[in-house]
């Protein structure tokens, strides 16, 4: 199996991940856990977000954090142009305005879930739970992975081109992520697995 190495902090991929948890929960769950402070569009600067993990006794280098920024399979975080700020590129649950502009989806969108969530996505539609939107996925194998980190998958397809001609907004992350506020069960249809 590969076994992905960053060359410049010689880290293997298990001190990367926990690195990359580390920073999902700080950027976008809890920057107050670090004494972070994000920026109302959930920006954190960099320098500060180094000293703020150093106190905390989780130190990181700003080559391991270069590291993970560059090899995050999804692309989690980004570094503004000159480098001195980093955000999540989506998934908070902290309030943050991401400033995304209103963008056109693909006719169909998908969604994966766990089984055991199905009865209420079908009663109420998809909610955005503890995130800021709905999170759905331009092809069906990410819904699927997506949806495998709950349980049994289940797959649902939604009707993205109508839910635009009915007025529903969508947005599309930095890391390609199609986000929208709330998904109807009017545009949903179960795929098979
Ligand atoms: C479900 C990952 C009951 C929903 C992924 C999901 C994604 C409902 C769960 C990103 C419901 C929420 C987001 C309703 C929705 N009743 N359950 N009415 N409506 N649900 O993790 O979409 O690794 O907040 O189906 O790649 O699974 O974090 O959302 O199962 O992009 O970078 O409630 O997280 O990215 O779970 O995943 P989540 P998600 P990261």
């Amino acid at each position: 199996m590969r076994e992905p190495r960053d060359t410049n902090t010689g880290d293997h991929s298990e001190a990367m991940t926990r690195r990359s948890k580390l920073l999902s929960l700080v950027l976008r769950h809890s920057p107050q856990t670090i004494g972070l402070q994000l920026d109302s569009a959930g920006w954190a600067n960099t320098d500060d977000l180094l000293a703020c993990l150093a106190c905390s006794g989780k130190p990181m280098s700003l080559a391991q954090l270069q590291a993970v920024v560059a090899d995050s399979d999804k692309q989690r975080f980004a570094f503004s142009e000159d480098g001195r700020h980093i955000r999540a590129n989506q998934g908070h649950s902290v309030a943050v305005e991401l400033q995304l502009a209103p963008s056109a989806p693909p006719d169909t969108l998908f969604h994966g879930t766990a089984t055991r969530f199905l009865d209420a996505i079908l009663a109420q539609g998809l909610t955005r739970q503890q995130r800021h939107h709905v999170h759905l996925s331009a092809s069906i194998e990410t819904a699927g992975a997506v949806g495998r980190r709950h349980g049994k998958l289940a797959l649902l397809q939604v009707d993205a081109a109508r839910m635009v001609a009915d007025g529903h907004v969508f947005y599309c992350s930095d890391n390609g992520v199609w986000l929208t506020d709330a998904v109807p069960v009017t545009y949903l249809q179960q795929l098979g697995t």
